[in-house]
């Protein structure tokens, strides 16, 4: 047995031998082409990189107003996108955040360091308290720390996301550097993964703000499960500049967006979509980005289609990768649990 107030090493090696990748991402509103871009095809990637965990996060939707018999929908209507588009649950760990109860425990936990101020610092906090007409909850302030716990009771390495959520995994770092300075070695302090093209896709409507579930327009929001029509009509309709040349640069924030979204969809570089339209105008351009944009969601929402209606198997899926998943964090948790001083010692 060691004696009191002596730490023993956590072995972190099985976990360091594999780059262990998690994210998550919410069950609130319809999918659009910057969550797709910024984070689904993140996931899908990542499962030929290492060991994949990605969950729906429920709990983190309830921040905000909501309703119970919606958010059971879109989990369900999240969850067959995200298997649609290629997360492959022989491939990778993928559930639903409600079902593993170590996420909230270890929310409380960290919350002993984690800063107030470091909260109240967070855009997403003000942006989103300023939005809400009744009630600013606890649960908005406490977002960050819940993100932290989801990631840091799996000891993931990586985490990939948008651009947008680049603050929220700076303060999961300090908040797994804190803990470990305080309790001794414990955690992973992990690192984001933002892509390099297509990490903050912007509304069409309004190219200087990010295509987003709650705040832009409807004629500037692509959603994943768009018909094609409804699709070549909102890139018809992007708002552009005034002057003809289709690349990137100061002023040209629309054409900007527009490149990045065509460069992903059909996966080569910005620069020779920038050399294929040298003298295009910026109609033909616009139809060629939402030509691209069809066909890159087609199978996806052809494949949605076949998927959401099995809601028993969509939730045999989800337990499955719950199990996983409570099999790694209940480990962790014990290991924090011990190192914060609940509980008998462990020898
Ligand atoms: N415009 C975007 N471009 C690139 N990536 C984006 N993400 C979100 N918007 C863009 C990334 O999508 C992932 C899921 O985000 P979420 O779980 O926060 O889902 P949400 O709240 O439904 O997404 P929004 O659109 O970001 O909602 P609002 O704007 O209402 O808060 C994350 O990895 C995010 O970075």
């Amino acid at each position: 047995m060691s004696a009191p107030g002596v730490r023993l090493p956590i072995d972190l090696r099985p976990v360091n031998e594999r780059l262990r990748i998690f994210s998550g991402i919410q069950p609130t509103g319809r999918k659009h082409l910057g969550n797709y871009i910024g984070a689904i095809r993140q996931y899908v990637e990542g499962q030929d990189r290492g060991e994949a965990i990605y969950c729906i996060v429920d709990l983190h939707a309830i921040s905000v107003a909501y309703d119970p018999v919606e958010l059971r929908e879109r989990l369900y209507d999240t969850a067959a996108i995200l298997l649609a588009a290629g997360v492959d649950p022989e491939r990778c760990i993928f559930f639903r955040q409600s079902d593993v109860r170590e996420h909230t425990e270890l929310t409380w936990l960290l919350s002993a360091v984690t800063a107030h101020g470091d909260l109240n610092r967070m855009h997403q906090f003000k942006e989103k308290s300023a939005k809400q007409r009744e009630l600013v909850s606890a649960a908005l302030f406490f977002y960050p720390v819940l993100m932290a716990a989801d990631v840091l009771a799996y000891r993931a390495h990586e985490v990939p996301v948008g651009d947008d959520q680049r603050q929220h995994v700076e303060l999961m770092r300090e908040i797994a550097r804190r803990f470990n300075e305080r309790f001794g070695e414990t955690l992973v302090v992990p690192e984001h993964r933002i892509p390099p093209v297509g990490a903050r896709i912007m509304d069409l409507q309004d190219p200087t703000s990010k295509m987003s579930t709650t705040g832009g327009s409807e004629q500037g929001t692509v959603y994943v499960l768009d018909e094609p029509d409804a699709i070549l009509k909102k890139f018809r309709s992007a708002v552009t500049d005034s002057g003809r040349e289709v690349r990137r640069g100061p002023g040209k924030e629309g054409i900007s967006n527009l490149i990045e979204i065509i460069s992903v969809a059909r996966g080569v570089d910005p620069e020779e979509i920038e050399r294929e339209f040298e003298g295009a105008g910026y109609g033909d351009f616009k139809k060629a980005v939402a030509e691209a944009v069809i066909d890159y969601l087609a199978p996806v929402r052809e494949r949605y289609a076949e998927l959401r209606p099995d809601e028993a198997e969509l939730e045999r899926v989800l337990a499955v990768g719950a199990e996983k998943a409570r099999a790694i964090a209940s480990e962790v948790l014990a290991d924090v649990r011990e190192r914060m001083g609940f509980g008998p010692a462990r020898g």
